[in-house]
């Protein structure tokens, strides 16, 4: 007979909770879940025209700027920024086409060669909204889910208010959204023997993504996440161990606590061990450089009161895929499982078959491959 539960160790089967799954971090306060160290499997590359190459030609070198340097983040803004199109939604394509390139290096121990040895495929940062969401005050999500060949893929699909706020970005706000893209113009360097260059443009298209496998209590994971350069040093430790993820921001010293929460699920999710944080002021001018070591920050705020847990955001997200597996149990590509998630409420969920949710690409003869 399933009680009332007040221990929170599985709280979506609280009958009092039977259709959706809580996000009152109380419930999450246990033991740290089970989390292996994630292991890179591979990588791809998007090109200035947002092109897939199963490759590393995007991969970036990181050099160390001055402690106080004087980087405008403004410059370029008007004259060498390409914007990627943020309106076109690629859904999983990109991680998709990575795994039927790759078939191979995805060890299955079934004896059908149909079937991915991994539980869930999401992108990395789908993953940093569920670490973050027990302590997330203001934005909503909306998660699809399709269940195929026994694995459980995870697709973003965009609220009605980032919708809004996506296409009424004041000048200033897109602006800003630049300056961040043009620290890391300062940071690194396209090989290991050059310099960076800031006189070149801005091009958002870009990107290396690193795809990783690790396990979360008792759910196989494949995610892919932006990594935006690596240790020059031939020498360095092996992926993702060498990665370097920049950020900038407003705080001069230390950023706020949500800031910092989001900031270590990010890199602490694909095993990414450092961050470099650009400091600007109101002029967007960088005035100083700090590194912040991902193993350290939560011990940063934890003398601050009502402070974030990493407990709770993993034990969260480890509960919401058990709550997914329950739930999505058709295997059906034009099935979806669309779980929606508002600040102050539980997580709930509802089932559309062949609607506009639909994600996963009729790439039939893609899935043959599999
Ligand atoms: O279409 C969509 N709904 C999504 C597309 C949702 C999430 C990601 N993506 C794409 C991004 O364009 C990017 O190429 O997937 C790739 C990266 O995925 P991720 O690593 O899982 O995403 P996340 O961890 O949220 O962001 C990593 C970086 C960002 O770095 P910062 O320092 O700002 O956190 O990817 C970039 C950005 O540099 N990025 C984007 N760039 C342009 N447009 C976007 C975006 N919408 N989202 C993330
Ligand atoms: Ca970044």
């Amino acid at each position: 007979e399933p009680t009332i539960n007040t221990s929170g160790s599985t709280p979506w089967r609280n009958p009092l909770r039977s259709q959706g799954l809580s996000t009152r971090r109380e419930l999450y306060e246990r033991d740290f879940p089970v989390y292996k160290q994630p292991v890179e499997v591979g990588c791809f590359s998007l090109d200035s025209e947002r092109r897939f190459f199963n490759d590393s030609r995007q991969m970036r070198y990181y050099v160390e700027p001055d402690r106080n340097p004087h980087f405008d983040l403004k410059d370029g803004y008007k004259d060498r920024f390409v914007k990627r199109d943020d309106g076109e939604k690629e859904k999983l394509d990109h991680i998709l086409r990575w795994i039927v390139a790759n078939r191979s290096k995805l060890d299955s121990r079934e004896t059908t060669a149909s079937v991915l040895d991994v539980d869930f495929v999401t992108w990395r940062g789908h993953l940093t909204k569920l670490l973050t969401t027990p302590y997330e005050t203001r934005d909503s999500w909306l998660l699809a889910v399709t269940r195929f060949r026994g694995t459980l893929y995870i697709s973003e699909v965009e609220t009605e208010a980032a919708r809004r706020d996506r296409e009424n970005r004041t000048e200033r706000n897109a602006e800003m959204m630049y300056w961040g893209y043009k620290f890391e113009q300062y940071t690194f360097a396209d090989d290991i023997h050059s310099l960076p260059d800031p006189s070149g443009v801005v091009n958002t298209n870009e990107a290396f993504c690193t795809v990783v496998q690790t396990r979360l209590a008792d759910h196989r994971l494949l995610f892919s996440g932006e990594v935006d350069c690596r240790d020059k040093d031939p020498a360095a430790p092996a992926p993702p161990a060498c990665y370097v993820e920049l950020k900038t921001s407003a705080e001069i010293c230390t950023p706020k606590q949500f800031k910092l929460l989001k900031w270590w699920a990010q890199s602490f999710l694909p095993g990414v061990p450092r961050i470099v944080a650009g400091f600007r002021d109101h002029e967007g001018v960088v005035v100083s450089v700090e590194t912040f070591h991902i193993s350290k920050i939560s011990h940063l705020i934890k003398n601050e009161y009502n402070c974030w847990k990493p407990t709770v955001c993993m034990n969260f997200c480890s509960d919401f895929l058990s709550f997914v597996k329950h739930v999505a149990t058709e295997d059906n590509p034009s099935v979806v499982y669309l779980f929606s998630w508002e600040p102050h409420r539980d997580v709930t969920f509802s089932i559309h078959r062949d609607s506009q949710y639909s994600f996963l690409p009729h790439w039939e003869k893609m899935f043959e491959r599999l």
